[in-house]
C-alpha cells in the first residue's frame, strides 16, 4: 500500500497562504495576458513585454503579501522588465512572505509576430519554509532535456533505461520509445529552431523519431511531455535558464521531471560567473527537486497565444476568454481555469496608470 504522506496539520483559525494566494498569482498572469492581447502581431516584443509587467505589477499592488522576485526577466531580452530583487505586492509588515520567479511573457517574439506559443507565467514558494527555494542559474543558457511521469519513473526503477544529457540522443530517443511501448518514428521530440542544436536536429532525424521544430517559448515545451495529452515525448537542447526553473516548479506538481545543466555561452560569461558560488556547480545536472526545493511550490500560467499548454485568448465580440493552469506541488492539484471577462466591465489595475483600467 502508498505510504500516506505526512499532511501538516491547520488548525481553523490558521490560514494557509500558498491556498489562499494562489489564485491571485491566476489573476496576475490573466491580466498580463489581457493586456498583451494587444500586441499580438504588432512587431514590438518590448511593448508586449511592457504591457505585461504592467498588469502584473498592478495585480499585486492590491494585494497584502510580501514578494520578492529571485528570478526575473529582463537580463536575457534586456527587455523592460520585472527584475531580480523587485518586490510584488503591498508589502504590508506581517503578509505572507513569497519567493517569486516570473516570465511576464514567454515567447515576445511569438507574439509580437502573431505566432502560437506564448503564455505569461509565474512559480511562488513561501519564503519561510525551510527549505524552499528556486535556484538562481548564473548563467544565461542551459543544457535541458524534459520528460514525462512515466519515463521518470521507469528510470528510477529500473538503472538499465536511464539516460542524462551526456547519453546520445539516438539513445534517448529509444530508451524513450520502449519505456513508452512506442514505436521510434512515433516518439516526439521538441527542440528550439537554432544553429546550435543543428547536432540534436540531425540526430533526432537519424534515429527516425518525430521532430517538432518550435520558434520560441521552451516552458510549453518542456512541460509538454509531462502533459498526458499533448502528444510530446521529449523536450531538449539549450534554452534560458530561468525559463528551466519556471518549468522545474511545474514539474514538481505534474511529477515528469527535466535535467538542466549550465551552458556557458562565452568566455565573457565564463569571467563573470567565476566568482559565483555556482560556478563550482558547472557540471552538476540539475533535477527539477534540486531547482525548485521544499514540498510547496505554486505554478502557473495563461495562454496569450495557443500551445501545448494552453490555448490562447479568445476575443469574440465584447468577451475575452483566458485559460490558466494553476497548480501546487504539494497537493498536487492541478487546476484548469477557463475565465470569461466581459470587456465592458472589466478592469485592470495598472501600475502606469495608478487606477483600474478598462482592458
Ligand atoms: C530560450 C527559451 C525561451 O528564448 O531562452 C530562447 O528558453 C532564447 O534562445 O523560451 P535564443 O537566445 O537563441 O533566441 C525563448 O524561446 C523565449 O524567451
Amino acid at each position: 500500500m502508498a505510504k500516506s504522506p505526512v499532511v501538516p496539520r491547520l488548525s481553523l483559525t490558521e490560514s494557509d497562504p500558498e491556498r489562499s494566494l494562489e489564485f491571485e498569482f491566476v489573476r496576475a498572469t490573466e491580466n498580463a495576458a489581457l493586456n498583451a492581447v494587444h500586441w499580438i502581431g504588432r512587431g514590438d516584443k518590448e511593448g508586449a513585454d511592457a504591457a505585461a509587467c504592467d498588469a502584473i505589477n498592478g495585480t499585486f499592488d492590491r494585494i497584502d503579501m510580501r514578494g520578492e522576485v529571485v528570478i526575473g526577466e529582463g537580463i536575457k531580452d534586456d527587455a523592460p522588465g520585472i527584475f531580480l530583487g523587485d518586490m510584488l505586492g503591498t508589502g504590508k509588515p506581517g503578509s505572507p512572505k513569497f519567493n517569486i520567479a516570473l516570465d511576464p511573457i514567454d515567447g515576445t517574439t511569438n507574439i509580437s509576430k502573431g505566432m502560437p506559443n506564448s503564455i505569461s507565467v509565474m512559480a511562488g514558494v513561501l519564503a519561510p519554509e525551510k527549505g524552499a527555494a528556486m535556484l538562481n542559474i548564473p548563467t544565461f543558457y542551459s543544457e535541458k532535456l524534459a520528460y514525462g511521469p512515466t519515463v521518470a519513473e521507469a528510470m528510477r526503477k529500473d538503472r538499465r533505461l536511464r539516460f542524462d544529457l551526456d547519453t546520445p540522443v539516438e539513445e534517448i530517443v529509444r530508451r524513450t520509445a520502449k519505456i513508452r511501448g512506442k514505436n521510434v518514428r512515433e516518439v516526439v521530440v521538441v527542440v528550439l529552431d537554432r544553429p546550435r542544436h543543428e547536432k540534436i536536429i540531425r540526430s533526432v532525424r537519424k534515429v527516425g523519431a518525430a521532430l517538432r521544430l518550435i520558434a520560441d517559448g521552451d516552458v510549453t515545451a518542456a512541460i509538454a511531455p509531462s502533459l498526458p495529452d499533448s502528444g510530446v515525448d521529449l523536450y531538449m537542447g539549450i534554452g534560458g535558464s530561468p525559463e528551466g526553473v519556471l518549468t522545474a516548479a511545474a514539474l514538481r506538481a505534474l511529477g515528469g521531471d527535466q535535467q538542466l545543466r549550465m551552458w556557458v555561452r562565452d568566455d565573457e560569461e565564463r569571467a563573470r560567473i567565476a566568482k559565483d558560488p555556482a560556478a563550482k556547480q558547472l557540471k552538476k545536472i540539475f533535477h527539477a527537486a534540486d531547482l525548485v526545493t521544499g514540498k510547496g511550490a505554486i505554478f502557473c500560467a495563461t495562454g496569450i497565444t495557443s500551445s501545448w499548454l494552453l490555448p490562447g485568448v479568445k476575443v469574440v465580440g465584447r468577451h475575452a476568454t483566458t485559460y490558466s493552469i494553476l497548480m501546487r506541488a504539494r497537493s498536487r492539484t492541478i487546476r484548469y481555469i477557463q475565465a470569461v471577462h466581459d470587456l465592458d466591465n472589466k478592469t485592470i489595475y495598472l501600475r502606469s496608470r495608478d487606477r483600474e483600467t478598462l482592458v
